[in-house]
């Protein structure tokens, strides 16, 4: 019987999802519409340069999906489903800390790691789960009352379990299996028109609206789904001019003269979605939610350690130059991106070379033929070798997300700062225990560039009769994620 591989699983799960999301969130429809028609632009302009951060068929499929669940166990039944289909966890996330307001959870993206994979479909899905043991937001007996309710749910059935399972083992299902799989997981992230109980909604939004949205009802759901642009301001103008309302900014680096780096996001307001409550007198009324958006955003190369510092640090500085700038006069979006903008120009190389030769951000290495120098001995040490002109760099997308940005995300679209007590001290919840929660290895994003590049490098060593490994640069210790 012929098998669906798992990546047509992710792939074909990434569609249906998509067709869904369409269906429930109609504003989401048009946001694909402008971006297809933004990639259309710079593809007609820039041609083949376009596609040097991935090909046209990858970035037109190219979407990433949240999700936010309530407990550990349903973190690990997450992280079975999304293992059928080729998808594993990397990195931690601790938005507790990363924002400012009331968002009390703790996340992981889940999504393909070889290169092959991603590029057969990218599908990634930021996954957050809630802590309640955590005094800042919640008392004991709220999370008493708040881990009873969710101890009594089941996100997803013990036949989508089972079918992950065997997909994991098998390396796919037969197509009766994978039709049955499609199905299951695609209505686990349906929303549900089950009735919510207005006063525990309520009881939870005090807290924080993020919390009201996981715990509060009975099932999880699709928060949003995002599609990839080339031209994010672009995106950002055109979606205004048709009248829907944009957050303030587009979170992430500004847009400079040098290449994208990282990834720009930025989002619609969360749009009121009809719901069935059930009221503290018993009775069914119809009223409205607003939690899920639509969020668009632009990829660009993975920054190094080194490079993520610089990106950091650039951050603080232009938050502290803003500031300054507004004690006089408010600042635009605008006014905002020309202060980072000018930092940026004037701390980071604005070409791929130069960001290749001061290892601040990720490349693999083809040996340029044409240029090598001739009778010489190759220098062993990756600067050398790219300052010399023995090799090209090629960009490596950067797969995964930030913090500060996702913060910024969730924090636009809450309906208020809800309640945080920074006096109250934190659990010790972190990359490892996550790890233990998952049951599986958590990548470390580093790791994962590092061994792109390091391969790369290795075939470059062999044509080049360079004996033993290439030197990289010496900082690229993984001191990432975890
Ligand atoms: C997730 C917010 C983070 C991103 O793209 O950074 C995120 C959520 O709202 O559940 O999706
Ligand atoms: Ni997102």
């Amino acid at each position: 019987m012929p098998i669906t591989e798992q990546w047509e699983l992710r792939a074909e799960f990434a569609r249906r999802l998509s067709h869904l999301y369409g269906k429930e969130v109609p504003a989401y429809t048009s946001l694909l519409a402008v971006s297809q028609a933004v990639n259309d632009t710079v593809l007609s302009a820039l041609g083949a340069d376009a596609e040097r951060l991935g090909s046209t068929t990858r970035v037109t499929a190219e979407r990433h999906g949240a999700i936010r669940v309530g407990t550990p166990q349903e973190m690990a039944q997450v992280a079975r489903v999304f293992a059928a289909m080729g998808m594993y966890p990397v990195g931690f996330y601790d938005l507790r800390e990363a924002a400012s307001s009331s968002v009390p959870v703790v996340s992981t993206a889940f999504r393909p790691v070889d290169p092959e994979e991603l590029a057969r479909n990218p599908f990634r899905v930021f996954t957050s789960m809630l802590v309640p043991s955590d005094r800042r937001f919640f008392s004991a007996d709220l999370q008493r009352r708040l881990e009873n309710f969710l101890g009594r749910r089941r996100l997803f059935t013990a036949e989508l379990l089972v079918l992950a399972d065997r997909a994991a083992e098998y390396g796919g299902l037969n197509s009766g299996d994978a039709e049955m799989f499609l199905t299951l997981a695609t209505a686990a992230l349906e929303l549900s028109t089950e009735a919510v109980d207005r006063a525990w909604y309520r009881e939870l939004e005090q807290v924080s609206s993020v919390a009201a949205d996981i715990g509060g009802v009975t099932s999880t759901h699709i928060n949003h789904l995002t599609p990839r642009v080339l031209d994010i301001d672009d995106l950002y103008t055109r979606m205004q001019g048709r009248g829907i309302e944009m957050i303030d900014t587009i979170q992430g680096p500004p847009r400079w003269a040098g290449p994208d780096l990282l990834l720009r996001q930025t989002s619609f307001r969360a749009l009121a979605e009809p719901r069935v409550f059930r009221e503290p007198d018993g009775s069914i009324e119809k009223g409205s939610l607003r939690v899920r958006f639509g969020e668009v955003e632009a990829r660009g190369i993975a920054a190094t350690v080194r490079g993520r510092e610089v990106y950091d640090r650039l951050t603080v500085e232009t938050e502290q130059a803003v500031r300054e700038a507004a004690a006089a006069a408010p600042v635009s979006a605008r006014e905002r991106n020309t202060i980072a903008a000018g930092l940026w120009n004037r701390h980071v190389p604005a070409t791929e070379h130069g960001l290749a030769l001061h290892d601040l951000a990720y490349f693999t290495y083809t040996v340029d033929t044409g240029r090598q120098p001739n009778g010489h001995t190759p220098p062993r040490s990756l600067p050398d070798l790219i300052d010399q002109g023995w090799v090209r760099p090629e960009p490596i997308v950067y797969e995964d997300f930030l913090p500060k940005s996702a913060a910024g995300i969730f924090q636009s679209n809450l309906t208020s700062d809800g309640h945080k007590d920074t006096t109250q001290s934190t659990t010790d919840i972190d990359a490892a225990w996550m790890e233990g929660v998952l049951g599986r290895p958590l990548h470390d994003q580093y790791d994962l560039y590092d061994g792109i590049r390091r391969e790369s490098l290795a075939d470059v060593a062999g044509r080049l009769g360079i004996r033993g490994p290439v030197e990289e640069p010496k900082n690229i210790a993984t001191q990432g994620v975890k």
